[in-house]
């Protein structure tokens, strides 16, 4: 065999520190390249450690302590980073797959929404209670933690009434379970929002929908006229922003107190607010981006319409140790 060089460094790579010391293996180069072989090998082996240590930093430092793994205790700790300036949900994904709307289906992105109960009794109290599935039916146990959770759980009556955000608790056997009255008869739509893990470490942040349903009589309201200010306990909550048919915009929320000064808004969840906005027709759940930080006191998030229509935008925020949902109408075109 002809003496080669060692092979091309791949960065960081443990087979570096692997291979068999020299005259152990195959090779065949002369006696005099040992030392020289032996001291690159040590300096592959110690720019490897430096620059996993420097990669870990880095990726610690990206992902700005928002996210974290979760699941058993032998849960490889996982990175759930976002491009700066960029908020949760966003994944590299191109625009195109950003402008479709989530949550239409119980089984995506190789991920399945197994519910254990569907049927409730209305103005009952009861839990609702699901699995998340992998492509080969496993229950998945390993979530990233989003916005402080691992799981987001979004219900809505079918006329986009009733809107609830939950965080169930998920048991050791993958179990989703968190108390849930549905207060009138009707369908509704249940979401399950999260970012999985699986375990060769890929991460896939999906939204699942499924219907629950409360029987009895269903009177559906119509949906209300658009708005851009709206009241919530005495709080006057309005918005800046125009949605456009497949583009991300930015859209700014201000919250005032009943007195008309501005409101000492306080972070929930990691963030000053959190937006979900659903598509009248279909219910489609839209990919919605917040700024980490108040900007001119306004709370930020980019929102993206995959298409014209009408749309109902939810906007959790918390005052006083309070979380109050504001709820606009808004017609894009
Ligand atoms: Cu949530």
């Amino acid at each position: 065999m002809a003496d080669q060089e060692p092979d091309a460094p791949a960065l960081g790579s443990v087979r570096v520190a692997d291979r068999p010391a020299a005259g152990e293996g195959g090779e065949s180069g002369p006696v005099s390249a040992v030392p020289d072989r032996a001291t690159l090998r040590l300096a592959l082996v110690v720019g490897g450690l430096v620059l996993a240590v420097l990669l870990g930093f880095g990726l610690g430092r990206m992902n700005n302590g928002r996210a974290a793994a979760v699941g058993g205790a032998d849960s490889a700790l996982a990175e759930h980073v976002h491009a700066p300036g960029v908020g949760a949900h966003s994944h590299g994904a191109d625009q195109a797959a950003a402008a479709e709307a989530g949550g239409l289906a119980v089984s995506r992105d190789g991920y399945t929404l197994a519910p254990l109960s569907a049927e409730f009794t209305a103005g009952r109290a009861a839990e609702l209670r699901f699995q998340i599935q992998d492509g080969q039916r496993r229950v998945v146990t390993r979530f990233a933690v989003v916005h402080d959770k691992p799981m987001h759980v979004i219900v809505v009556r079918r006329d986009l009434t009733g809107y609830q955000h939950l965080h169930p608790t998920m048991a050791a056997d993958g179990t989703w379970s968190v108390p849930l009255t549905l207060p009138q008869p009707g369908v509704w739509r249940a979401y399950a929002d999260f970012t999985a893990l699986a375990d060769d470490g890929r991460q896939t942040a999906t939204t699942l929908g499924v219907d629950l349903v409360a029987p009895g009589g269903y009177a559906p309201r119509a949906l209300p006229a658009p708005a851009i200010t709206t009241t919530v306990d005495g709080f006057t909550v309005g918005y800046e922003g125009s949605p456009q048919p497949g583009l991300t915009v930015p859209v700014s929320f201000r919250v005032t107190g009943p007195d008309g000064a501005s409101l000492v808004l306080e972070r929930y969840l990691g963030a000053y607010g959190h937006l979900v906005a659903l598509r009248d027709g279909d219910l489609g759940y839209l990919h919605v981006h917040p700024e980490p930080e108040l900007v001119d006191g306004m709370i930020k998030f980019w929102l993206t319409t995959p298409g014209p229509g009408r749309y109902r935008l939810y906007l959790d925020f918390a005052t006083g140790g309070e979380v109050r949902t504001a709820e606009f109408t808004v017609t894009v075109s």
